[in-house]
C-alpha cells in the first residue's frame, strides 16, 4: 500500500514528506494506523548525523499510538480495531532477559531492530524500489507502519492518541527512570538535569515518589513555570555561575549531595556533574540522556569508591507490554499530567518545525497528528 510518511535521506537534512510503499505485515508482525506520533530528541539526534548507529535512508518515529488495521500469520495477542502503542523496546516474555525479570531489554529483536529491519532481516518500507530502514523498529512518522506484534502494547481504547502517543516515550521514560531505576523513595532529595520533554516527566515521577526537594538544573529560564508545576521546587540556572562551581552548589543546597540525581540532557559533562552532585555514600545518579557519537563519560574513581552509584536507563525500566496500559490508565485516572508538556500540536507537513521548536527551547512536546 502506499503511505505517507516523514523520510530522512541523509544525515543533517530536514525530512521529506513523500508516499512510500509499505507491505503488508509478514508472520507475526501487524500493521498499524499511526494516529499520532510525539517527537522525541532522540529522533533528532538521529536525524542530526550525531547517532552512531544512524541509518539512512530511515522514516523515524518511536513515540506513537495508533489502531491495529491487519494482523499477520500466528499474531494471537491482537486484533484489528485494537488500540495500540508501538514499543522500541519490546517484551517477548521468552527471552533470557525478560525471563530473568532483571531488566526491561528484551533482546528478541534487537539485532535487526539495530540494522533498521524487520525480525527477518527486511525492510517494509520502500520508495521507487529503493529500501527505507525502519527506525527503533517503530517508524511512526509515517500513517501506517508494520510491527512485530510483541513491540505493541494493547491499550484501553477511550484513550486519546494525540496525548497517550508521549505515553511511548517520554513519559515512561522519565517516570520510570524514578520508579524503576532509581527506586526513589519518600523525602529523597533529587535533582533533575534538563527539563525537557523528558526532564519534566522525571520531575513528575520524584513528585509522585514522595521525594522532599526537587531541584531543576537547565540553561533555559522558561522552563521554570512548568517544571514548578509539576513538582520542581528549586530551580539553579548553570549559567547563574562558573561552571566549577554548580556542583558545589547543589551540594550545598541539598545538605551534603543527592540522595538521586537524573541527567536528562545527553551532555557528557552534565553526566559528570550529575554523579558528583550525589551524596557521598549512597547517591545515585541516572544517566537518562543519549550522548553523541564517540563521547566518553569521565570522573575520579574516587567518586565510586566512596559510595556514590552511576546507572542508566533505557525506557525507564519499562516492561511495554505490561507496563504501558498501566501508565494509560493513570493518565485516565488523572494521577499522572501529560497534556501541560504538549505544547505544539501539527500535520505530518509541519515536522521540521518540531525540530526548529525543540532547538529553539519553544516547546516540551510536539505532536504530530495524522
Ligand atoms: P529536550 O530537547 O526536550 O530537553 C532537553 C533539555 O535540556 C532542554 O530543556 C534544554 O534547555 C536542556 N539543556 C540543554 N543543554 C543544557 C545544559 N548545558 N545544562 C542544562 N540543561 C541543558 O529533550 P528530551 O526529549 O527531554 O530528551 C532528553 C535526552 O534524553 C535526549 O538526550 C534524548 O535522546 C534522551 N532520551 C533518552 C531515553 C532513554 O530511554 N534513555 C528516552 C528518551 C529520550
Ligand atoms: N543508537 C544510540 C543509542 C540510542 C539509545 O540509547 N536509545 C535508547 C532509547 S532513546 C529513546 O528516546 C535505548 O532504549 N537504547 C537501548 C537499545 O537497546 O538501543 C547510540 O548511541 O548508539
Ligand atoms: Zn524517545
Amino acid at each position: 500500500m502506499k503511505v505517507r510518511a516523514a523520510v530522512a535521506y541523509q544525515a543533517g537534512q530536514p525530512l521529506v514528506i513523500e508516499m512510500v510503499d509499505l507491505e503488508g505485515p509478514k508472520a507475526g508482525e501487524v500493521l498499524v494506523e499511526i494516529k499520532a506520533t510525539g517527537v522525541c530528541h532522540t529522533d533528532e539526534f538521529t536525524r542530526s548525523g550525531a547517532d552512531p548507529e544512524g541509518l539512512f535512508p530511515a522514516i523515524f518515529g518511536h513515540e506513537g499510538a495508533g489502531v491495529v488495521v491487519e494482523v499477520g500469520a500466528g499474531v494471537t495477542s491482537l486484533k484489528p480495531g485494537d488500540h495500540v502503542i508501538p514499543l522500541y523496546t519490546p517484551e517477548c516474555r521468552e527471552c533470557k532477559t525478560c525471563l530473568s525479570q532483571k531488566s526491561n531489554l528484551c533482546t528478541a529483536i534487537r539485532n535487526t531492530q539495530g540494522q533498521g529491519l524487520m525480525p527477518d532481516g527486511t525492510s517494509r518500507f520502500s520508495i521507487n524500489g529503493r529500501k527505507i530502514h525502519h527506525y527503533m523498529g517503530c517508524s511512526t512518522f509515517a500513517n501506517f507502519t508494520v510491527m512485530p506484534a510483541i513491540a505493541l502494547a494493547k491499550i484501553r481504547s477511550d484513550a486519546p492518541f494525540e496525548k497517550v502517543c508521549y505515553i511511548g516515550c517520554g513519559v515512561t521514560t522519565g517516570i520510570g527512570a524514578v520508579i524503576n531505576t532509581a527506586k526513589v523513595e519518600p523525602g529523597a532529595n533529587v535533582v533533575v538535569f534538563g527539563l525537557g520533554g523528558i526532564g519534566l516527566n522525571v520531575i513528575q515521577g520524584a513528585r509522585i515518589a514522595g521525594a522532599n526537594m526537587i531541584i531543576g538544573v537547565d540553561i533555559n529560564p522558561r522552563r521554570v513555570e512548568l517544571a514548578r508545576r509539576f513538582g520542581m521546587t528549586h530551580f539553579v540556572n548553570p549559567k547563574d555561575m562558573a561552571e566549577a562551581d554548580l556542583v558545589p552548589h547543589l551540594v550545598e543546597l541539598t545538605g551534603g549531595g543527592a540522595d538521586y540525581s537524573f541527567e536528562c540532557v545527553g551532555n557528557t559533562k552534565l553526566m559528570r556533574q550529575a554523579l558528583e552532585c550525589c551524596h557521598r555514600g549512597w547517591g545515585v545518579s541516572v544517566v537518562v540522556g543519549v550522548a553523541g557519537a564517540g563521547q566518553e563519560i569521565a570522573t575520579r574513581p574516587f567518586q565510586l569508591v566512596t559510595g556514590r552509584v552511576w546507572k542508566g536507563t533505557a525506557f525507564g525500566g519499562a516492561r511495554g507490554r505490561t507496563d504501558i496500559p498501566k501508565i494509560v490508565d493513570w493518565y485516565m485516572e488523572g494521577k499522572i499530567e501529560i497534556d501541560p508538556l504538549i505544547t505544539h500540536v501539527m500535520p505530518l507537513e509541519d515536522i521540521n518545525r518540531a525540530i526548529e521548536l525543540m532547538h529553539s527551547g519553544e516547546s516540551i512536546r510536539s505532536v504530530v497528528v495524522f
